[in-house]
């Protein structure tokens, strides 16, 4: 093959130097011929590998759809009007390429990994200090709350600083728990995800952090109408790699608050621990309300979005404000 092309040199015979500096220099160039090509045949293989090790569009999708049973109940959500995201909303392969679940990976490519994860049937136990506790199969969940279901497009940021913009569909979190009616000593809810070895990867490959993925909030958070149960985005059932079929959706916060794929919710006499808080404490306070002043220990005044990777400043409380800081009034 022509890369290969490689003659050897004549023989030089004790001539003088001139001609040993020109054949020198014209096997250098023809190292530098060679070197090039295989440089440029290794990028291109390079290219088709990556190209091929990230995915198309529609594989990413695939990997992550979930069989629904009530496609046109979502599909119907009347869209909240009062939450616009101020930027365009992120396309939807780019949110579900790059994704944050430890269960499948600690790498953002979780959408290869979910294969194994059977979300359907799917218990929801909620429990603790209520006087409604409830056992609901998800599909049970739809329809005692389907009255309340609704699109909100919130914006997303995780602490990474990447931060993405989601029509999320799902049922506000404050009708659940008013639906549970916790008792007076309950302060907290803790939010617990699943445990199966044998479903995903990350529990026996990272076998060190505090498994099951756990969240909380405090009574007063849970009970805000910003914070929904997401079943769905984008007109339709949540995929894998998002936390199907439940995941909670907290827009104020920093992304690891939003846990997904939720078996239990506990109303608890004290705050709970936490997976983020208990696997780095300084780092990951309970309360995580996103603030560009504070470092997390790295810089947060900037954030970029999912697809166009354009910049933005980052605000305190990711721009709810108006929704959640007086839940904050000096105490
Ligand atoms: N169970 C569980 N929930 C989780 C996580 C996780 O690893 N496991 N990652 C969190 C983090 S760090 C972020 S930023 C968001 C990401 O949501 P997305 O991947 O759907 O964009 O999910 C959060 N919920
Ligand atoms: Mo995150």
């Amino acid at each position: 093959m022509w890369i290969h092309r490689r003659r050897p040199l004549d023989p030089v015979g004790g001539k003088e130097t001139p001609e040993k500096v020109f054949l020198s220099r014209r096997r250098l160039l023809q190292a530098a011929g060679l070197g090039s090509g295989l440089i440029a045949a290794s990028a291109a293989a390079g290219y088709f590998a990556w190209r091929r090790w990230r995915g198309s569009d529609a594989a990413v999708m695939a990997a992550g759809r979930v069989d629904e049973s009530m496609p046109a109940m979502l599909a119907q959500a009347p869209r909240d009007k009062r939450f616009r995201y101020g930027r365009p909303e992120t396309p939807e392969p780019a949110a579900a390429r790059y994704t944050n679940f430890y269960e499948f990976s600690v790498f953002k490519w979780t959408w290869k990994y979910v294969g194994s994860f059977r979300p359907r049937p799917w218990q929801l136990t909620i429990g603790g200090l209520c006087r409604q506790p409830m056992r609901l199969d998800i599909d049970e969940l739809l329809h005692r709350f389907g009255r309340h279901l609704i699109e909100r497009q919130y914006r997303h940021r995780c602490v990474e600083t990447w931060a993405m913009c989601v029509p999320w569909i799902g049922i506000p979190l404050a009708e659940v728990v008013r639906a549970a009616d916790p008792l007076p000593q309950a302060t907290h809810v803790r939010f617990q995800t699943f445990y199966r070895p044998k479903q995903a990867p990350g529990f026996l490959k990272w076998p060190d952090f505090p498994w099951p993925y756990t969240e909380g909030l405090t009574l007063a958070e849970a009970t805000n109408p910003l914070p929904l149960l997401a079943v769905g985005m984008y007109g339709h059932a949540l995929l894998k790699q998002h936390g199907a079929p439940v995941r909670l959706v907290v827009p104020w916060k920093y992304g690891y608050k939003s846990i997904k794929s939720i078996q239990r919710i506990d109303f608890l006499p004290h705050q709970p621990a936490t997976f983020w808080n208990t696997a780095a404490p300084s780092m990951y306070p309970f309360e995580s309300n996103v603030d560009p002043n504070v470092p997390r220990p790295w810089p947060q005044h900037t954030e970029h979005v999912l697809g166009s990777g354009t910049r933005y400043a980052t605000e305190l409380y990711n721009g709810y404000g108006q929704y959640v800081s007086h839940l904050y009034r000096k105490r």
